[in-house]
């Protein structure tokens, strides 16, 4: 049902503005520039905007330079806006501030709320985004070419950690190799997207791995990143990304925590499950959200307290 309103929403207006959240990762980005190329063919005017931005690690998507990032000065016209990959405007930062009484169109896969007076395309049961996408483009009769094939293969590869977390189903592999089959390349991208760190951001993942500890008889691990080892490699919070599969490799670990000082007084947590636990609620128990096995929220307060404050969180969680 909602898959027809949108199709007829992208067909019907004439100026799009395509949103996703604050810090953006390869779904986020990879649909933003598909959807952007298919409304493109269509003779649509499509503006791209992210609070932050892409990751460099990204950089290898075609478009990507078509992402701006939002200053005082954007000043845009458009009639409907399309939020990607996130369940509300205030996970797109200031890019909030230029959507007013347009149409909007949400298209998502994390649980989240239906939103009034907008069109609300939201499926859990989805991998990723890029997933919705691709069944978009079949309903709009748009042909899936290399480069759309590239960016949506990265959007469920990256949300599905390259086919190895619980989102992983026989629909998102076989839309993947369906993608393959249309000209991405699985072996290019993993190796852009898994094989590029640098030496600085292995000589954080060095330091960040010492003071890697269990907690709970083993069931949670935490890793602490502080501004004194951003500062010591000379990385930026982003060169994090991923870290946190390093305690979830843990054998005994059922849930893993990456904890980054992102300013004084300012913790970033980002958490990872296998099924027993339900991360979502205890990232929202701090104002937070993802998904089920993937979520993240932030604590005002030292590394320590952070982390003092997500244990017994967890803790909790884990008694259930
Ligand atoms: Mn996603």
């Amino acid at each position: 049902m909602s898959r027809n309103a949108v199709t007829k929403a992208l067909q019907e207006h004439n100026s799009f503005l395509i949103v996703t959240h604050i810090n953006p990762d390869g779904d986020a980005l990879g649909c933003q520039l598909a959807l952007a190329k298919v409304l493109k063919r269509l003779k649509k005017t499509v503006y791209l905007f992210s609070e932050d931005k892409p990751p460099a690690m990204y950089d290898f998507l075609p478009g990507i330079d078509k992402i701006k990032v939002v200053t005082d000065e954007t000043n845009i016209k458009f009639d409907a806006a399309v939020i990607i990959d996130c369940p509300s405007l205030d996970r797109i930062g200031r890019a909030s501030e230029l959507i007013t009484n347009q149409l909007k169109v949400y298209i998502d896969h994390h649980p989240g709320p239906k939103h009034k007076k907008s069109i609300n395309l939201r499926d859990s049961k989805s991998s990723s985004c890029a997933e919705i996408i691709y069944d978009l483009c079949l309903k709009m009769n748009q042909k899936i070419d290399k480069t759309i094939a590239t960016l949506l293969y990265v959007g469920i590869a990256t949300d599905t950690g390259f086919f190895r977390h619980p989102n992983t189903t026989s629909a998102s592999l076989l839309v993947a190799g369906n993608l393959l089959d249309a000209g991405a390349n699985a072996h290019e991208v993993s190796k852009k997207i898994n094989q590029n760190y640098s030496l600085k951001r292995m000589q954080l993942l060095g330091l960040a791995l010492k003071n890697l500890k269990l907690y709970n008889n083993g069931e949670i691990a935490t890793m602490l990143v502080s501004l004194n080892m951003f500062k010591k490699t000379k990385t930026l919070p982003e060169d994090t990304e991923e870290f946190v599969n390093f305690p979830k490799s843990v054998k005994s670990v059922k849930v893993a925590v990456l904890i980054r000082e992102i300013a004084k007084g300012k913790s970033k947590i980002s958490l990872r499950s296998d099924k027993a636990v339900d991360v979502n609620l205890i990232a929202a128990a701090f104002g937070g959200g993802g998904h089920k096995q993937a979520s993240g929220c932030v604590i005002k307060g030292s590394l320590k307290y952070a982390e003092k404050r997500i244990l017994v969180q967890i803790k909790k969680g884990l008694k259930k």
